[in-house]
């Protein structure tokens, strides 16, 4: 029950889904607990007993989960600090052409506000001019007479407008409301400097004086931030961005990722704050192409590795304090990213020491990943995995893992090759067509040109992505499949950036280059005109307000999976 419970506030949909369909007692035997099972399963009808294999693979994962998080612990970044000050005093005011309602406006400089008596229901907002990670500071002083009170403030942070301008209670989300970053400061000597002890992800920060002496009045003398991040804007490499959109959504999204690289690559530095396997992929392969910390992608890597369960199932998600331990939840696709996760590190690094070092977890994860295969190389969605795939509420899961599953085999059959370990899996060679023939035999509707997923046969993007990704469909079903899908008016969509960072990827790889860059214009460009000035973790045209968690006001503004323009623009192929 406690299983089931910190999963309820963890994953609202899902689990609402769950309960909904009377499944609820699923999550209580989810992921970390779940033992293979392998009786008519894929694993169970190759001509190659995988049983002593994983077994191997457990004991050295075993013998060396102590070391791998003694290498995170070295690997771990010098923080680096910018001093940032506000640039504008602004109001909000509201505007249906603007995000969510609301534009700001400049009304004053920040000097307007220091050096002059506050009193009680004074308020004002303060733009640091961009999105960062940080530390707020600011000083107060006295007049005349000594200040004869203690003044209390009211202080809000926000990445977006509508976070300083709306009331956060009664808060309806479903995830926990101490997410919102607003502060009561009580001060009871002026003059001082107070540096708050929390960070803060935030552009805005309101300021409002609850209540102050009338007599002995207190006033403002400074404000100022300390910008945190672990990326290194001098390793930048040059990048000629072809137009002024280009060199936009090329900022953008670096900043997006600068403010999500922290001692992990975290997934929001407002919300979660941790470190999640899906979101590492996509930070680490814009990394590669921007700042270049290798040593940051080596840390993420094994602190999922080194807080495995005792199944040796990878983090999903993991806390990095206050010592490194895994998340409560397990996400199917995300263990089978963990393989194209460590390849893709090997190749932009080099790092062949630590490929083979993570390697029996890699193959491990395969163990889990190929439970839901049957004996005929279908994937059947599992009832005790959270398949993500995407925040959709209702999209049909099996076609798109059935691909990602696929997709991870062979990143890690690629990796073997790399590493010399191709013997060790040869049988994947053996799995490969038959999940493929699977796939063509029964998700691939050759009247549609599409694949379809489920008892349903839905039709959506994230399938025909995921399809194309695993390599499944020929050059031209790929192109078929793609174009027909954005053409397609009931097909489900994707939700996030981060599944659309896929579809712009499958683009890509169907040959369809000026359809994969049109897509990431329109879309991460539509963010852009709505005023982003960090990619959010969740958008859908026309409707700004939508949001997993009940609640527009604990989205995160500056989310880790967003952040790929960057790679799409500057890989340069
Ligand atoms: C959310 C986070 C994170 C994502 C998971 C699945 O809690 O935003 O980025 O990976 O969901």
């Amino acid at each position: 029950m406690r299983q089931l419970l910190s999963l309820t506030a963890e994953i609202p949909w899902i689990a609402s889904f769950l309960l909904a369909a009377g499944l609820a007692p699923m999550l209580v035997a989810q992921g970390p607990d779940a033992t293979p099972k392998t009786a008519g399963t894929i694993k169970a009808v190759l001509s190659t007993d995988l049983v002593p294999l994983f077994q191997r693979q457990m004991d050295l994962i075993e013998k060396r989960r102590a070391s791998w998080l003694r290498r995170a612990e070295k690997a771990t970044p010098k923080l680096l600090c910018k001093p940032m000050r506000p640039v504008a005093v602004v109001a909000i005011e509201k505007d249906t052409a603007s995000f969510q309602g609301w534009k700001t406006v400049v009304t004053n400089k920040p000097e307007s506000i220091c050096n002059r008596p506050m009193l009680p229901g004074d308020s004002f907002i303060l733009d640091f001019g961009e999105h960062f990670t940080g530390q707020f500071s600011f000083a107060v002083r006295r007049f005349d007479i000594p200040v004869d009170a203690p003044v209390r403030l009211a202080l809000i942070f926000g990445e977006v407008p509508a976070e300083v301008i709306e009331p956060f209670d009664p808060f309806p989300g479903t995830l926990t409301r101490a997410w919102l970053q607003d502060e009561v400061v009580n001060i009871d000597d002026v003059p001082q400097t107070l540096r708050l002890p929390r960070r803060y992800a935030f552009r805005y920060v309101k300021v409002t004086v609850v209540s102050a002496s009338r007599h002995g009045r207190f006033g403002f003398s400074d404000f100022r931030a300390e910008a945190v991040s672990s990326a290194d804007e001098t390793r930048l490499p040059e990048f000629t961005p072809r137009s002024a959109d280009e060199a936009a959504l090329d900022r953008v999204s670096l900043r997006t990722l600068r403010d999500c690289m922290q001692t992990v690559f975290e997934d929001g530095p407002k919300r979660d704050r941790r470190l999640w396997l899906g979101d590492l992929r996509l930070q680490a392969l814009a990394n590669y192409v921007s700042y270049r910390n290798y040593d940051l992608v080596k840390r993420s890597l094994y602190i999922l590795a080194g807080t495995a369960t005792d199944q040796g199932l990878v983090g999903t998600c993991s806390f990095e304090r206050p010592e490194p331990v895994r998340g409560g939840n397990s996400i199917l696709d995300y263990t089978a990213l963990f393989a194209p996760t460590v390849l893709e590190y090997l190749e932009a690094s080099g790092d062949r020491k630590t490929a083979e070092d993570l390697w029996p977890l890699v193959v491990k994860q395969l163990d889990f990943t190929l439970e839901p295969v049957n004996a005929e190389g279908l994937f059947v969605p599992p009832k005790d995995w959270w398949l993500f795939v995407d925040w959709h509420p209702t999209l049909d899961k099996q076609a798109p893992e059935h691909a990602i599953v696929l997709f991870g085999l062979k990143a890690t059959q690629q990796l073997a090759r790399k590493i010399a370990k191709d013997r060790e899996v040869a049988f994947i060679s053996e799995i490969i067509p038959r999940m493929e023939a699977a796939a063509r035999q029964q998700l691939w509707d050759p009247k549609l040109g599409l694949f379809v997923s489920g008892p349903k046969r839905e039709i959506s993007w994230a399938s025909q992505a995921w399809m194309v990704l695993a390599g499944v469909p020929s050059r031209e079903q790929a192109r078929q499949a793609m174009t027909g899908v954005m053409r397609q008016p009931g097909a489900d969509k994707p939700v996030t950036p981060y599944m659309h960072h896929y579809m712009v990827e499958a683009l890509l790889a169907a040959g369809l280059r000026d359809e994969g860059m049109a897509h990431l214009h329109h879309y991460w460009g539509g963010m852009l005109k709505k005023g982003a000035d960090t990619f959010w973790e969740v958008y859908v045209p026309g409707d700004d307000h939508l949001s997993p968690y009940g609640s527009h006001l604990i989205n995160s503004y500056c989310h880790a999976w967003s952040c790929t323009p960057t790679y799409f623009l500057r890989r340069g192929k």
